[in-house]
């Protein structure tokens, strides 16, 4: 398998994440994308992701699967052990409700943040900005850290008793939020606490410089 992607990037982060919980990094190989010069907007790679986003995988057959959703499901579905999906139908909806909650309360309002109301990715990647919408999506993963932390005060993760791709996407959310130095508030204690464990965790703390072998550029 292959995976396309930027090493620092807080969505490429969600997908080493979960290969890392999964122990899949031997079998996939990292091919770099620079989105600083534009090269995921380009008609080569637009011809694998028509969003013209990372991260893709390439599965050896050649199938592509983008979004980190979709590409966390199929990873999941390799083997059972961990489970990041959920193992119970309950679980398994659960999971796929909250890391959905956690994209567009936070996650996705940061990404619009960062696109908008700062220079992003710089002047010929950034072709259409508007300040006004950033902010008001910054101050909607503010509020979005608020309900986190309410659901972290009663539950030891995202969603529910286990670890899961719910937490990897608000994991991801807050990589986000470092880079654009949007803090977690001091009153969001509870989230404060469970990123400071998250922190911690192996697949979080190597996810940039993973050891599965990197290609050249496309
Ligand atoms: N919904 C997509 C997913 O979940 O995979 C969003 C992916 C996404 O926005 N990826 C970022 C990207 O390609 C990568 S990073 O910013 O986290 O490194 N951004 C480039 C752009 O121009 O939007």
């Amino acid at each position: 398998m292959r995976i396309y992607d930027w090493p620092t990037g807080p969505y490429p982060a969600r997908v080493r994440i979960a290969l890392a919980e999964k122990n899949l990094q031997s079998r996939v190989r990292f091919v770099t994308v620079n989105l600083r010069k534009g090269e995921h907007k380009k008609a080569d790679f637009l011809a694998m992701n028509y969003s013209g986003t990372l991260p893709v995988l390439e599965l050896d057959d050649g199938t592509l699967i983008a979004e980190c959703t979709a590409i966390t499901e199929y990873l999941d579905a390799l083997d059972g052990a961990p489970a990041l999906t959920g193992t119970t139908p309950r679980e398994k909806g659960l999971v796929h409700m909250m890391s959905k909650r956690a994209e567009l309360e936070l996650l996705d309002a940061i990404s619009v943040y960062f696109h908008h109301a700062t220079p992003g990715l710089g002047p010929h990647v950034e072709i259409y900005q508007n300040a006004e919408w950033g902010f008001r999506q910054r101050d909607k993963a503010l509020k979005g850290m608020h309900y986190f932390d309410g659901v972290l005060k009663s539950q030891p993760f995202v969603a529910g008793e286990n670890f899961s791709m719910a937490d990897i996407t608000v994991i991801g959310g807050l990589i986000f939020a470092g880079l654009v130095e949007v803090p977690v508030p001091a009153e969001c204690e509870a989230l404060q606490a469970w990123y400071a464990t998250m922190q911690e965790r192996p697949s979080v703390k190597n996810r940039v410089t993973m050891s599965a072998p990197v290609e050249a550029s496309v």
